[in-house]
């Protein structure tokens, strides 16, 4: 008897190219149909069966309040009743730039896109047009959403079906991206010795959330910083995933770097498509209609979607609540490695603010290598499990997880059962 997850699978292949919109849905890399939701409230998802899942994709990071927040669903609904799109300036999005100016002071102005991948293009362009150079660096298993000059070494799912240097790229577009591992200052060093003068900007995840989860060594970051000031070329922190999730200031205020420009995405539209750049505004003021830049969008600054992401960030400006948040994800990550532990099985986690990375190896990886050393079979086995305890992860040993704020204490207790059942089955 053919589930109906599977069933569903099934006829999406036939009019939709792997059966998904965005190929890490397609639980290729863990095997099985992927499961077809119908609701989700809180820190639960309900799929096409009526199972029950503790939710830790959330949506791939946006759900910083879990799903369908009251406040958040009955803004959308009040605002949608007024118009779903103009295509033409409204007041919501000024209060939204200045929110976010606000909250990362790194952020002089600020445009806004309807995706994190339109973001990072248009912060590389952005990069180039002002400096006048035509190369890029970034680091081997960080992902920057799918732009031409980004699919190069890229993570996320171009790593998790083995083809992070996409085909369809020019390699004359491609040789402009330089690649180097990540948390690796002498390369950095030596790169910059030589090239400089051609680099325009250097792009990295400041805690790379996308070849699983990999902290910065702030050695790192701090000497990225400097190198870039020293040589004119601009540093592009991309926050798509880390913004508002690891700190209300993001990655770049834990750290104590203010990078030229800084990319946006997830949390910025609390579940619905918005994603931002910002930065210096004397860098901001080479865009189209000010400078020679181009960049727009018909629905960028969307009403609907500004305002989900207005009520996500004064739900996430409550006192103390990344403290909390931070709290409970990393008491449910030491839960797993603790349980992995105890049954034998070399496992490893990290966890900032509501992000966390868990690893089939012993210690934490520092860059794309050692992510690639973790064991991929377990992580299968693993994951089937938790998913059959109730339990939905993300579909791939190269992706972070995510907690809300609504995961409480009945979840945590709940997760950490199923860890238990699932390690002592593996062993
Ligand atoms: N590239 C996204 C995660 N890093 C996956 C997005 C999706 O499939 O929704």
């Amino acid at each position: 008897m053919t589930s109906l997850n599977q069933q569903l699978f099934e006829r999406a292949q036939i009019r939709i190219p792997g059966g998904v919109n965005s190929p890490v849905r397609a639980f290729r890399a863990v095997g099985g149909a992927p499961r077809f939701f119908t609701l989700g409230a809180g820190p639960r998802v309900w799929d096409v069966e009526g199972r029950e899942y503790i939710d830790y994709v959330c949506s791939w990071g946006p759900l910083l309040h879990g799903h369908a927040h009251p406040k958040i669903v009955s803004a959308v609904q009040a605002v949608a009743e007024k118009g779903l799109s103009f295509g033409a300036p409204t007041e919501l999005e000024i209060e939204l730039a200045e929110r976010v100016c606000a909250l990362m002071p790194a952020l002089e102005q600020i445009r806004l896109t309807s995706s994190g991948t339109e973001a990072t293009m248009s912060a590389i362009r952005l990069a180039r047009g002002f400096t006048g150079r035509p190369n890029i660096v970034k680091f081997d298993g960080c992902y920057h959403g799918h732009g031409d000059s980004l699919l190069v070494k890229a993570g996320s799912g171009a790593l998790t079906f083995g083809q992070p240097d996409s085909s369809g790229v020019p390699a004359d577009l491609a040789a402009h991206t330089l690649v180097l591992p990540y948390n690796d200052v002498e390369a950095l060093e030596t790169l910059f010795a030589r090239e400089a003068a051609h680099i325009a900007a250097v792009i990295v995840e400041p805690v790379a959330g996308n070849m699983n989860m990999v902290l910065p060594r702030p050695a790192f970051l701090k000497r990225l910083r400097e190198l870039t000031q020293t040589h004119g070329s601009l540093l592009i922190f991309d926050e798509v995933m880390t913004g508002f999730r690891v700190a209300l200031g993001g990655a770049q205020s834990l750290y104590g770097i203010t990078p030229d420009l800084t990319t946006l995405g997830k949390v910025i539209g609390g579940g619905m498509p918005l994603a931002a750049f910002g930065g210096r505004r004397d860098i901001m003021q080479h865009l189209a209609p000010l400078g020679p830049v181009y960049q727009a969008g018909t629905l960028s600054g969307n009403p609907v979607a500004v305002t989900a992401g207005l009520v996500n960030l004064e739900l996430a400006m409550e006192p103390g609540l990344y403290e909390r948040l931070g709290e409970m994800t990393r008491v449910m990550t030491e839960g797993l490695v603790q349980i992995g532990r105890h049954h034998g099985f070399p496992v490893s986690a990290c966890a900032l603010g509501g992000m966390f990375g868990f690893y089939f190896r012993d210690t934490l990886p520092t860059h794309l290598h050692e992510v690639l050393s973790a064991d991929k079979e377990r992580f299968k086995q693993f994951f089937h499990g938790m998913l059959a305890q109730g339990i939905y992860m993300a579909p791939s040993a190269f992706e972070a997880g995510f907690v809300s704020t609504v995961h409480g204490t009945a979840e945590l207790e709940k997760t950490l059962e199923a860890a238990e059942t699932v390690f002592s089955t593996l062993a």
